[in-house]
């Protein structure tokens, strides 16, 4: 069982997007948990308010860091209190180590993890310094804020969670398993558009179809990921 913490403004879209087919099975089994805490539910503002203008001028305006404390705190709190370790807050900011499998891999072994969104131009430093263990980028574009990313990473983490996927194989058979991309797949009709499933994965010899989807990786990802083709030669 895993828990993931999503400190957010906008707790509806984090939940609909992971409430959603295979995750959305994997809360009701109770695999994982996820809870969305609106980081606006923790401003002393009278008027609500969670943002304001950055020191020193220029455009744009700034969480500000009473409400993202306190509503980390509310979630901290409530992991010590069942016992477990403190959980890792992982910032997402395109400032961060870009986001890859392996990362996917280690964070899965964790049992709580805590998701810090921002939004506007970001969040005042003063409370990353204090709360934030990790900052992830998900790549090189900007986006109007940290929930799309805190979801890419949340799915990406989650169907490694033991049982998540209820074909055990398909969380190493896939890309990146290996270091290839995987090999092309065909479904019923036999013949459809004029063109033929390749008649080799008709042929019932698992060694051979095998041995054909290996090569199909290797040439896919000559073609398409010479850098990820070069890595696997060089392989130990
Ligand atoms: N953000 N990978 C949140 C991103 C981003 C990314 C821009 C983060 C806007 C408020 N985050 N701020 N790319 O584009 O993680």
């Amino acid at each position: 069982m895993m828990n993931f913490h999503i400190l957010t403004l906008f707790p509806e879209m984090v939940m609909q997007g992971l409430h959603t087919s295979i995750l959305g099975r994997a809360v009701a089994r109770e695999c994982i948990s996820i809870e969305a805490v609106n980081i606006r539910d923790y401003t002393l503002d009278k008027h609500g308010k969670v943002d304001d203008y950055t020191y020193g001028g220029g455009a744009g305006m700034l969480m500000q860091a009473q409400p993202v404390y306190d509503a980390w705190q509310a979630v901290a709190g409530r992991i010590a209190v069942r016992g477990a370790a403190p959980g890792r807050v992982i910032y997402v900011t395109p400032q961060g180590r870009t986001f890859h499998q392996k990362m996917a891999q280690e964070l899965a072994r964790e049992e709580d993890l805590i998701f810090l969104c921002g939004h506007y131009e970001g969040i005042d430093e003063r409370v990353l310094e204090e709360i934030v263990t990790d900052e992830i980028s998900i790549g090189d574009y900007v986006l109007t804020g940290g929930e799309l990313p805190a979801m890419v990473m949340i799915d990406a983490i989650a169907r490694l969670v033991p049982g998540v996927l209820h074909n055990t194989d398909s969380a190493v058979t896939e890309s990146f398993y290996d270091g290839l991309l995987e090999y092309p797949q065909y479904s019923r009709p036999e013949i459809w558009h004029d063109k033929q499933v390749p008649p080799i994965l008709l042929s019932g010899d698992h060694a051979r179809v095998d041995a054909w989807r290996l090569e199909q990786s290797i040439l896919r990802t000559k073609e398409r990921r010479p850098d990820l083709y070069e890595a696997y030669c060089s392989r130990p």
